[in-house]
């Protein structure tokens, strides 16, 4: 039987105040939930401060994007064992505005992901189709290509040892959430997909939700067969709108 796992994806938001009251209201608001795991993705300033503030709790922190290499000289990059020495547990690879605004594509995400775990972090990997291309009839295409790179580039076992997170594009930011159904479906070929390499790791992976999840629809959500919690954007930001994503989770 699969945990539920609920990670907060901040973007690019934030502040030293803001992240203090926000981090200590979901240590708080979190303390009697003890079946689903919590997590918070925070951009890179802010990894000292959630180190800090959620080294002795129940909250797991991470990054959003990480460096396919491992040093030198790349300008602005942050390396995963420079995550690892501020106690990263995950990080997000291969989010969809990161594909789609600086040009990370399938095979990059795969190296990235490859670094993830070579320094002992859990990657977080996000697949998804843009409107058109759910327009056009073609998600399971596109979410099978981005699945499948991954899986050529490393392996069955390594993807063992990582989260996924199915975030459809138009959903993303919009305040349209897939139906519950829409997105069982996209789970549910997800999983079939790894499973014709691996009953065992299909049965064990995570494979979270992300776009527009908010505490009203979290638990409709949650309660889908394939559904193992989400990746949580802009209500992650409210510390009663993601504690109760967390409590619907658990
Ligand atoms: C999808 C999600 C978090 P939001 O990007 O990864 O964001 O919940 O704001 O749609």
């Amino acid at each position: 039987m699969r945990s539920k796992l609920v990670a907060g994806n901040w973007k690019m938001h934030g502040g030293m105040v803001q992240n203090r009251d926000l981090l200590g209201a979901i240590v708080a608001g979190t303390a009697a939930l003890h079946k689903a795991g919590f997590a918070v993705c925070v951009p890179y300033p802010y990894l000292y401060q959630a180190q800090t503030l959620l080294r002795d709790t129940h909250i797991q922190w991470g990054a959003q994007n990480v460096s396919q290499h491992d040093k030198g000289a790349y300008t602005g990059e942050v390396s995963a064992a420079m995550l690892m020495d501020f106690g990263c547990h995950y990080v997000i690879a291969g989010h969809s505005e990161r594909r789609a605004l600086y040009g990370e594509d399938s095979h990059t995400v795969a190296l990235k992901f490859k670094a993830a775990q070579v320094a002992g972090l859990i990657p977080i990997l996000c697949v998804g189709e843009t409107l058109d291309q759910r327009e056009a009839a073609i998600t399971e295409k596109v979410v099978a290509e981005q699945l499948d790179t991954i899986i050529e580039s490393v392996g069955i076992n390594a993807l063992a040892k990582s989260v996924l997170a199915y975030e459809p594009v138009w959903a993303i930011g919009t305040g349209k959430t897939a139906t519950p159904g829409q997105a069982q479906e996209v789970h549910a070929f997800i999983r079939d997909r790894i499973a014709a390499h691996s009953p065992e790791v299909a049965a064990g992976l995570k494979i979270l939700y992300g776009g527009s999840v908010k505490a009203n629809n979290a638990e409709e959500l949650f309660a889908m067969p394939d559904i193992d919690g989400g990746l949580i954007g802009g209500a992650s930001l409210v510390a009663d709108e993601f504690i109760a994503i967390c409590r619907a989770a658990n």
